[in-house]
């Protein structure tokens, strides 16, 4: 890609959109806010750098830096650390900031960024249910909050409040009848968000539970935007004993090394637990009705762009 300076590309941005993205996340992040704490979740601080981190289920630059001594790498998501803060809590959840250095292919998807921020939740005891019953209650909620703010002039007109439970598809059942293309025909074809649940040990990464009674499948999901927009939450149950976790890294083809500390402390005790986390810029994008997640976002880290 060429190089406009950054200050140009700042300088040429649509203010508009930029205004309307902004708002409309403050918006939704107010009302998540409190959607979550009246049920009794504790927001933890985000935790931006860290010896361990997701290792994703595809390639991104992962690089580490000498921190005192020792090598810390940048979150790409918080999953080890929610599973860890519930060792003190019930329930818990960050609006955390991620940086995932994507592949350029990924550069024109409209909703990838390489520094985004998700709200990423986990509580302990509960399983999969619990977890997407939550979701659809907060979207919802935060849908209606927005359509009732001085932003609804600014919104998709086709958002609306979706009748719960969402629909649910089975990923082998998608993949046969739609290809391995099926999230984004499926996403393009629906006018309703749905859930992608069952997802293949081999499409995920190690944390998310597998099945006691149906092996190499996922006790997980993902939810699905209509109109197109894509992938809004992934989530599922997890993995929490220490045979488990080295039995799926090792699968995986992982080093143990990577994740010594996260096997450590789950042969001390992680609880059992089940959570997710959905992309604040996404969201917005999807409300919004806007092209690219990069419209509504001040500061974009485009995928293969020099920004600010
Ligand atoms: N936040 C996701 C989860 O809770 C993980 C991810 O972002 N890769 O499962």
């Amino acid at each position: 890609m060429a190089d406009t300076s950054p200050i140009d590309y700042f300088f040429q941005r649509n203010r508009e959109m930029i205004a309307a993205g902004t708002r409309v996340n403050t918006v939704i992040r107010g009302r998540m806010k409190r959607y979550l704490d009246s049920r009794g979740f504790l927001e933890i601080n985000p935790v931006i750098i860290s010896p361990i981190s997701d290792p994703l289920n595809h390639p991104v630059d992962d690089p580490t830096f000498s921190y005192y001594g020792h090598q810390y790498r940048l979150t790409k998501s918080m999953i080890f650390h929610k599973q860890l803060a519930l060792i003190h809590f019930d329930k818990i959840y960050s609006f955390s900031p991620n940086i995932r250095i994507e592949p350029l292919e990924r550069k024109n998807t409209g909703r990838h960024l390489a520094e985004f921020t998700q709200l990423d939740l986990e509580v302990k005891g509960k399983g999969r249910e619990f977890v997407m019953d939550l979701a659809e209650g907060m979207i919802n909620d935060s849908i209606a909050s927005v359509r009732a703010s001085a932003e609804h002039d600014k919104l998709n007109p086709h958002i609306r409040e979706y009748s719960r439970p969402f629909r649910r598809v089975k990923y082998v059942d998608a993949l046969s009848k739609h290809g391995k293309n099926f999230e984004s025909i499926l996403s393009s074809e629906a006018n309703e968000p749905f859930w992608v649940i069952d997802i293949p040990l081999e499409e995920r990464e190690f944390y998310d539970r597998e099945k006691d009674d149906e092996k190499g499948v996922l006790m997980d999901m993902d939810l699905i935007y209509p109109y197109g927009y894509g992938e809004a939450i992934s989530g599922g149950e997890r993995e929490y004993e220490y045979e488990r976790i080295l039995s799926r890294i090792e699968k995986k083809g992982q080093r143990r090394e990577d994740f010594a500390l996260l096997l450590e402390a789950s042969k001390r005790g992680i609880p059992p637990s089940a959570g997710f986390g959905i992309g604040i810029e996404r969201f917005v994008r999807f409300l919004t009705g806007s092209e690219s997640i990069s419209d509504v976002v001040l500061f974009p880290k485009e995928i293969g762009r020099f920004v600010l």
